[in-house]
């Protein structure tokens, strides 16, 4: 610990034991160091030990704080003995000791809109402050909108973002979802201790606040009769298709439809992990929100190694990964003959969007439900068995999924 001899910029111990050092000369080579520390409140002394070292080097030793009082305050200095002369104490230095929790925060708007309100739809960017007190100061919050905050001891497992000097830190984040987005905040002290949080979701210690949004605000135009949700194709919620493909360093990249047949620079909206994977988005399969079915968002189907994945989009452009669910074959054990996917809208014409697999030299068919997830056998995630297209004569041609390109013919999957 450095010596800091201003009280107001003391360093704050919480369960650690605090290690004192001091650097100490003697020109016959041989120094010890005589350190003491008390409480700067009461007075009493809480250490006095010496450690020898050689000239030149730091001396060091141990306060265990164990025995120390909460909230307490303490000082310590240190001198350096000879065996023949002393220094004298150098100047004092202190600390504070700080076990206790900061209060949970509170989450207010800072952006003029509610945030128990239906105010603003999802997909706009929100500014909110976090504020929470401590006696010893804080250091930050440790936040996560719409994912668990895990509950760890150190570190944060979720975004960081530091606290002024007033307890308080104004963060934007970006609600995707409707009616309800569930904002996990945890405070951090200067001592490390946390405040209350046992990872649940309600409760005293939940520490998560709703984020109200009103209905969200969908593209549409006169080409889309009683369409739902985001146009077919479109990832991001402006209305155009987009493109998404895994380069070759493994990461997934988005590719932002203008609607004139161009792209966007790639935007990388999955981590490296993707390399080689197929990737398809055509439809709305799930959501994002635990016991919904549909959000009207498209939905990323992908095949990696040989399994296949569904991943809720969020309608900004990037499949939520922590929320992905492997779908099972019907018969084969795994996805390994499948070489290209088409999600392709509702295709067949029953309610739901469908997915059509090139498996070896035939086409099939997986047809979506009403309720939107692919069909499954009741229970699983094992897919029904699909419907046969095409039973040879494929294995050649390369599938495009229609709407994938500005202006690129929308209806049944086409050989070129
Ligand atoms: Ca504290
Ligand atoms: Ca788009
Ligand atoms: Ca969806
Ligand atoms: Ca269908």
């Amino acid at each position: 610990m450095p010596c800091i001899s201003d009280p107001a910029s003391w360093p704050t111990v919480g369960n650690n034991n605090v290690e004192l050092t001091a650097k100490v000369s003697d020109p016959d080579g041989y120094v010890s160091a005589k350190f003491e520390a008390w409480d700067h409140d009461s007075g009493q002394s809480v250490l006095s030990t010496w450690a020898d070292t050689a000239s030149g080097t730091w001396a060091h030793t141990t306060l265990s704080t164990a025995g120390l009082r909460d909230g307490g305050r303490y000082k310590w200095h240190v001198e350096a003995e000879d065996g023949v002369a002393v220094t004298g104490f150098g100047r004092d230095c202190g600390f504070n000791l700080d076990r206790t929790a900061p209060t949970k925060p509170t989450v207010t708007s800072a952006d003029g809109h509610s945030i128990d309100v239906a105010d603003l739809p999802p997909r706009v960017e929100r500014k909110v402050r976090f504020q929470s007190s401590d006696a010893f100061g804080l250091t930050g919050f440790c936040y996560s909108l719409n994912k668990r905050l895990p509950v760890v001891n150190s570190g944060c497992g979720g975004t960081w973002v530091p606290a002024g000097p007033d307890g308080t830190a104004t963060v934007t984040i970006l609600p995707t979802l409707w009616p309800t987005n569930r904002l996990t905040v945890q405070a951090t002290d200067k001592g490390g201790n946390l405040s209350p949080y046992d990872g649940s979701d309600g409760g005293a210690n939940s520490s998560t606040t709703l984020i109200t949004t009103a209905p969200n605000n969908y593209v549409h135009d006169a080409t889309d009769p009683g369409l739902t949700g985001d146009r077919p194709g479109d990832l991001t919620g402006d209305g155009q298709p987009d493109l998404i493909a895994a380069d070759t360093a493994g990461e997934l990249q988005l590719y932002t439809g203008r609607g004139d047949g161009t792209y966007d620079a790639a935007r990388m909206v999955g981590k490296p992990g993707w390399s080689a994977a197929l990737v398809t988005h055509r439809g709305d399969f799930a959501s994002q929100t635990p016991g919904q079915t549909r959000d009207d968002y498209e939905d990323y189907l992908v095949k990696l190694g040989s399994r296949l994945y569904l991943y809720p989009g969020n309608g900004m452009g990037t499949p939520q990964e922590d929320l992905r669910t492997e779908l099972l074959h019907p018969s084969a054990g795994d996805w390994t003959a499948a070489t290209q996917l088409v999600a392709t809208g509702n295709i067949d014409g029953v309610l739901g969007d469908d997915l059509i697999v090139k498996e070896g030299d035939k086409l099939v068919l997986y047809s979506g439900t009403a309720a939107r997830p692919l069909a499954t056998e009741t229970g699983t995630n094992k897919l029904k068995p699909g419907t046969v297209v095409s039973a040879s004569g494929w294995s050649n041609y390369e599938l495009l999924a229609p709407g994938d390109r500005a202006g690129f013919p929308v209806g049944d999957p086409m050989r070129f």
